[in-house]
C-alpha cells in the first residue's frame, strides 16, 4: 500500500518537471542514410523513419550519408508548431514543443520515398490531417506503410 503511494507521487513529480522543460527531456537520433541497414535494397532513408517522443524532447538528424536533409511538410503541422528545413549534408537539431504528428521529408529524395514521421506526445491531435494529405511520387506509397505501423503501435 505504501509502495503504491510512493510510485504515484514519483510519477506526478516527473510529469510536473517535464512540464517546465527539465533535464528529463530526452534527445533522439535519426540517421539520414543512403541505405537502410535493415534492408540494403532500400535506398535513401531516415532511420528510424517513425519516432515516438515526448513534448520537450529533441531530435538530432545526423548526416551519416551525404546528400540528404530534413524538411517538415508545412500544411499538416500541429497547431503552434514551426516548420523546419535543414541544409543538405548537415546535422540538424530541433526541439519539439507542440504535441502532434509531424510528417517530414528529405527535400531532394521525397519523390523517391525518403520520408518519416515524428509522433510527439498525443500524436492524434492532427493525425487524420497528416494521414489524408496528398503526397507526391514514391512518398505516396511509403506513407501508408508508416501509418499502418503507427496504428499497429497503438493497437493491443
Ligand atoms: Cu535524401
Amino acid at each position: 500500500m505504501l509502495r503504491k503511494i510512493f510510485v504515484a507521487t514519483t510519477v506526478i513529480t516527473f510529469s510536473a518537471l517535464i512540464g517546465v522543460g527539465s533535464a528529463f527531456a530526452a534527445t533522439h537520433e535519426v540517421l539520414m542514410l543512403n541505405k537502410n541497414p535493415d534492408d540494403k535494397k532500400q535506398r535513401n532513408v531516415f532511420y528510424p523513419n517513425i519516432l515516438k517522443i515526448e513534448v520537450g524532447d529533441t531530435v538530432k538528424f545526423i548526416s551519416k550519408s551525404k546528400g540528404h536533409n530534413t524538411e517538415s511538410y508545412k500544411k499538416t503541422l500541429p497547431d503552434g508548431a514551426e516548420m523546419w528545413k535543414s541544409k543538405i549534408s548537415k546535422d540538424f537539431e530541433i526541439t519539439y514543443t507542440a504535441e502532434g504528428t509531424y510528417a517530414y521529408k528529405c527535400t531532394p529524395h521525397a519523390g523517391m520515398g525518403m520520408v518519416g514521421l515524428i509522433l510527439v506526445g498525443d500524436h492524434t491531435v492532427n493525425y487524420d490531417a497528416v494521414k489524408s494529405a496528398k503526397y507526391r511520387g514514391k512518398a505516396k506509397k511509403v506513407f501508408p506503410k508508416l501509418f499502418e505501423k503507427v496504428e499497429a503501435m497503438y493497437t493491443e
